[in-house]
C-alpha cells in the first residue's frame, strides 16, 4: 500500500458552526476541500497509532464519495481500524452509540442534518470525541486553526472499499469493519424502554404514524417499529433513504413534515405521530389533531420519567438550551433538581452528562435526549413518548393538558426568517445591542426598564455562558430580552446555515390559568410578537413580512 502526502493550501473557510462543517456539496467538491479539513480534524485529535474510529453518514448526495476519502486518509493517518456503518449509513444517534459501546477514539458523522441535499444541497462533516458526543468548542476551534495553516495531508492509494457488504477488509494495515447500522442501536433503545407494553399498546388497537422523510431514521425505524414492535408496514412512511430525500427538506416541523401532519390532522388520524430529521437526532411528535412544542415535550419526558424503565432510577437533573423554554425548570423544581441552560447546539451537554450532573437535555428546535449517549436522539424520543403512552393509556393531548393544568403552559413559539441578506441580519442584532441601555434605562420612578403596555423590560443581554465543570467561557450565544413577568424575547443567528443568514426570533410567555390553555400560541403571544418587530426593526430592515417558518 502506498501512502502519498499531498501539498494544499489552506481554505479559509473550515469554521464549524453549531454543528460541525456544513457547505454547498460544490463547494465540499472543490480540490482537496474535504481533504484538508479531514486532514486537520486528524491533527487536531491525535489518535494513538492503531485508534479505531467510527464513520457514517446520513445517506445524502456525495455521502459515499467521502467516504472513501476519509477512508483512505484514515489508513495513511495510522488508524487501525474503521467502524464503518454498511452503505455508509449511521444516524447521529447510532454513530454516537457505536463510538461509545466499542469505546473507539471518536467518529466522524456526515450530515448536513436538517438541512436539504442533492448536488447542489448541503454536505456536513462533524467530528464526535471518545463520549461519544460532538466536539466541545475548544477542539472544533483548533480544527478550524489547524485548517487555516494545512500545507500538506496523507491518503493511500487504493482501491475504492465495497461499502455494502458486512464484513472486515484490509486498506493497507487499516481494518474496514462494515457493520449493521442498526442493530447496536436497535438493542440499545430495547434496554431502556418497555417493549413489551408498547407491544401491548399497538396490538389493541393504538395507531401510530412515523415519518422518516426519505432521509436515514427509516432502517431504525422498520427495524424498531415493525420488527419488534409490530406496527404494521405502513406506520414508517418515505422509509427508505434516498440521497435528495426525495427533493424535500428532512426538518420534522409543522411546515416541512406536511405529510404526516396533514394524516394527523386529517379524518380518521393516527393517535399518535412523529417524524425525524435527515441525520435522526431530532423528533416531532404529534398527538390527533394536536402537536406537542419541543419545550413541553422535553418537559414531560422529565415528569413521567418515573415511568420508564430506563429511567425509574430517578434523573440526577436536566438541561435545556437557552432559547428552550423554562417548561423543564418547572419540573426540575418540583423534583428538586437541577436544571441547567446552555447555549444552543449539543456540544455543550456533553460535560453536564459526563460528570454525572444531568439525565435529560433538550432544545426547542426538535431535540430531545439522555445519558444513554451524547447526541440528541430522535426515536429514542418517540419510544420514550410511546412508554409513557403504554403506562398511562392516555391520549397525547389529554397528558399534554394535564401537565400544563400541574405546572402552568409555558407558551412558546420559534419565527424563522431564512436566507436573509447578512448585512441586514447583523443589523438587526447591532441595533438590538444597541438598544440594552435605553431598553433597560430606570423610569422616571426608578422603577426599571421600558415599559410596553403591561410588560416591563427587567434586564438584556447577550448569553453567556460558563461551563460548571471545565470553566471554559462561551459569549455572545443569544440577545435576550427578558421581562419582569417571565416572558421573554430572545434573537439568535443561526449556525448551520449555508446561504445568507438565518435570524431566529424566539418568543415565549407563562400562562398559569387553566382556562387559556387552549389559545393558539401565536394569539397569545401577539404583543411579544409586535414588541419584538418594534424594538428589532426586523422588517423595515430585512423586508420581509414574515417568517420563512413558525415552529
Ligand atoms: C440548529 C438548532 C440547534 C441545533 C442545531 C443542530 O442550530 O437551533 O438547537 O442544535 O441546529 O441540530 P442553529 O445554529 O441553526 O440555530 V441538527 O439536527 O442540525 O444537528
Ligand atoms: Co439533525
Amino acid at each position: 500500500m502506498q501512502f502519498r502526502t499531498v501539498s494544499t493550501t489552506p481554505y479559509t473557510d473550515q469554521k464549524p458552526g453549531t454543528s460541525g462543517l456544513r457547505k454547498r456539496v460544490p463547494a465540499f467538491r472543490q480540490p482537496h476541500y474535504l481533504e484538508n479539513f479531514v486532514q486537520s480534524v486528524f491533527d487536531t485529535v491525535a489518535a494513538p497509532p492503531g485508534a479505531t474510529l467510527v464513520l457514517g453518514g446520513d445517506g445524502r448526495y456525495y455521502n459515499r464519495e467521502a467516504i472513501q476519502v476519509i477512508l483512505k486518509m484514515a489508513a495513511a493517518n495510522g488508524f487501525g481500524r474503521v467502524l464503518l456503518g454498511r452503505s455508509g449509513i449511521l444516524s447521529t444517534p447510532a454513530a454516537s452509540c457505536v463510538i461509545r459501546k466499542y469505546q473507539t477514539h471518536g467518529g466522524i458523522i456526515l450530515s448536513a442534518s436538517h438541512n436539504p441535499g442533492g448536488p447542489d444541497g448541503d454536505f456536513g462533516i462533524k467530528y464526535n470525541t471518545a463520549n461519544g458526543g460532538p466536539a466541545p468548542e475548544k477542539i472544533t476551534e483548533a480544527i478550524f486553526a489547524a485548517s487555516r495553516k494545512i500545507a500538506q495531508y496523507r491518503i493511500a492509494d487504493a482501491p475504492d472499499v465495497a461499502l455494502d457488504t458486512s464484513g472486515d477488509t484490509m486498506l493497507g494495515d487499516m481494518t474496514v469493519s462494515v457493520t449493521d447500522p442498526v442493530s447496536d442501536y436497535a438493542e440499545l433503545m430495547e434496554s431502556l424502554f418497555d417493549f413489551g407494553a408498547i407491544r401491548k399498546l399497538l396490538s389493541g388497537g393504538f395507531r401510530i404514524k412515523f415519518e422518516a422523510m426519505h432521509a436515514v431514521t427509516g432502517p431504525y425505524a422498520r427495524e424498531i417499529f415493525v420488527n419488534r414492535l409490530g406496527a404494521p408496514e405502513d406506520s414508517v412512511m418515505n422509509a427508505v433513504p434516498l440521497p435528495d430525500f426525495g427533493g424535500g427538506h428532512p426538518d420534522p416541523n409543522l411546515t416541512y413534515a406536511h405529510e404526516l401532519v396533514e394524516a394527523l390532522y386529517g379524518s380518521n388520524a393516527p393517535d399518535f405521530g412523529a417524524a425525524s430529521d435527515g441525520d435522526g437526532d431530532r423528533n416531532m411528535i404529534l398527538g390527533r389533531h394536536f402537536f406537542v412544542t419541543p419545550s413541553d415535550s422535553l418537559a414531560i419526558l422529565a415528569a413521567n420519567a418515573h415511568q420508564v424503565p430506563g429511567y425509574q432510577q430517578g434523573l440526577a437533573g436536566i438541561a435545556r438550551s437557552m432559547p428552550t423554554s423554562a417548561a423543564a425548570d418547572r419540573v426540575a423544581a418540583t423534583l428538586n433538581i437541577p436544571c441547567y441552560e446552555t447555549p444552543t447546539g449539543w456540544k455543550f451537554f456533553g460535560n453536564l452528562m459526563d460528570a454525572g450532573k444531568v439525565t435529560l437535555c433538550g432544545e426547542e428546535s426538535f431535540g430531545t435526549g439522555s445519558d444513554h449517549i451524547r447526541e440528541k436522539d430522535g426515536l429514542w424520543a418517540v419510544l420514550f413518548w410511546l412508554n409513557i403512552l403504554a403506562a398511562r393509556r392516555q391520549s397525547v393531548e389529554a397528558i399534554v393538558r394535564e401537565h400544563w393544568a400541574r405546572f402552568g403552559r409555558n407558551v412558546y413559539s420559534r419565527h424563522d426568517y431564512e436566507g436573509i441578506p447578512t448585512d441586514a441580519a447583523n443589523g438587526v442584532m447591532r441595533l438590538l445591542h444597541e438598544r440594552f441601555a435605553e431598553l433597560q434605562a430606570c423610569t422616571e420612578q426608578g422603577r426599571g426598564g421600558a415599559q410596553f403596555g403591561h410588560l416591563q423590560v427587567r434586564l438584556c443581554d447577550d448569553f453567556s455562558y460558563t461551563d460548571p465543570v471545565d470553566g471554559s467561557v462561551s459569549t455572545g450565544q443569544g440577545i435576550r430580552i427578558l421581562f419582569v413577568d417571565g416572558s421573554r424575547i430572545v434573537f439568535r443567528l443561526s449556525g448551520t446555515g449555508t446561504e445568507g443568514a438565518t435570524l431566529r426570533l424566539y418568543l415565549e410567555s407563562y400562562e398559569p390559568d387553566v382556562s387559556k390553555h387552549h389559545l393558539d400560541a401565536q394569539q397569545a403571544l401577539a404583543t411579544l410578537i409586535s414588541i419584538a418587530l418594534e424594538i428589532s426593526e426586523l422588517r423595515q430592515r430585512t423586508g420581509r413580512e414574515r417568517p420563512t417558518v413558525i415552529t
